[in-house]
């Protein structure tokens, strides 16, 4: 990564990085349709209204991809875009996201969605039941790979806490999260309120900016 792009990143929330090799991004280029691979519907509608502004077009790719134990979001997001990557040999653009509860040491975190799937919402009450400390970071790893030796990681990430109650009716842990700044959880708020805010429009705000400044906006989605 050339040192202008890293010295922009940094001074935001966001951190881009070429993971894969340090060559700066030194051409634009036309890459045809943009795929962004998630088995999950709810993050393709709101990544999809959240690149709209920037004009970025995404086609959907339901697929499962190998996710690695690991302590970080964007170690997980960067091997499954190498993997999304080699199943369609096409760009691509996937996301990891976690929880990370404070008085839980990061609990769930990247293993959000297992516990999301064995726990549910009543058991994470039921742990954090008469726990003072509800402090919790969501976090979303975006990570884009427009060819076979590149791949860039964006991250977005959003203070809140953990409600006393479960309210709203939105997807995964929507009912429980309440953003800093806020008295109302995720699922409470509009789609469009949320996704003004969110950890996962920060990271592809962010994934947004670097791509329409370094690759052709020029495709189909
Ligand atoms: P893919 O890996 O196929 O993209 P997934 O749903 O398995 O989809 P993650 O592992 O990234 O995605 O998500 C971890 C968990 O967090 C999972 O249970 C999601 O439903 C939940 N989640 C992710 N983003 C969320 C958000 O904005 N609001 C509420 N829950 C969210």
């Amino acid at each position: 990564m050339d040192k202008k792009m890293k010295k922009k990143e940094v001074k935001g929330e966001v951190q881009a990085e070429s993971h894969i090799n340090k060559h700066p991004v030194r051409h634009r280029m036309n890459i045809g349709k943009l795929y962004f691979v998630t088995t999950n519907d709810n993050k393709f509608r709101e990544v999809q209204e959240i690149l709209k502004p920037f004009g970025i077009l995404i086609t959907h790719k339901k697929q499962d991809l190998l996710e690695i134990q690991c302590r970080h979001t964007d170690t997980v997001a960067q091997v499954k875009a190498g993997d999304a990557y080699s199943r369609f040999m096409n760009p691509v653009l996937v996301e990891d996201t976690g929880i990370f509860i404070n008085s839980l040491s990061g609990f769930p975190g990247v293993y959000s969605a297992y516990a999301y799937k064995t726990m549910g919402l009543e058991g994470f009450m039921r742990l954090m039941k008469g726990v003072k400390d509800r402090s919790v970071v969501f976090s979303t790893s975006v990570a884009f790979k427009p060819d076979s030796h590149r791949g860039f990681v964006f991250r977005g990430e959003m203070e809140g806490r953990i409600a006393q109650r479960l309210s709203g009716e939105h997807w995964g842990y929507d009912p429980l999260f309440i953003p800093k700044g806020f008295s109302k959880t995720y699922a409470e708020m509009k789609p469009d309120e949320k996704n003004a805010i969110s950890h996962r429009k920060k990271a592809f705000e962010a994934f947004a900016k670097f791509f329409n400044e370094h690759y052709c906006q020029d495709f189909r989605g």
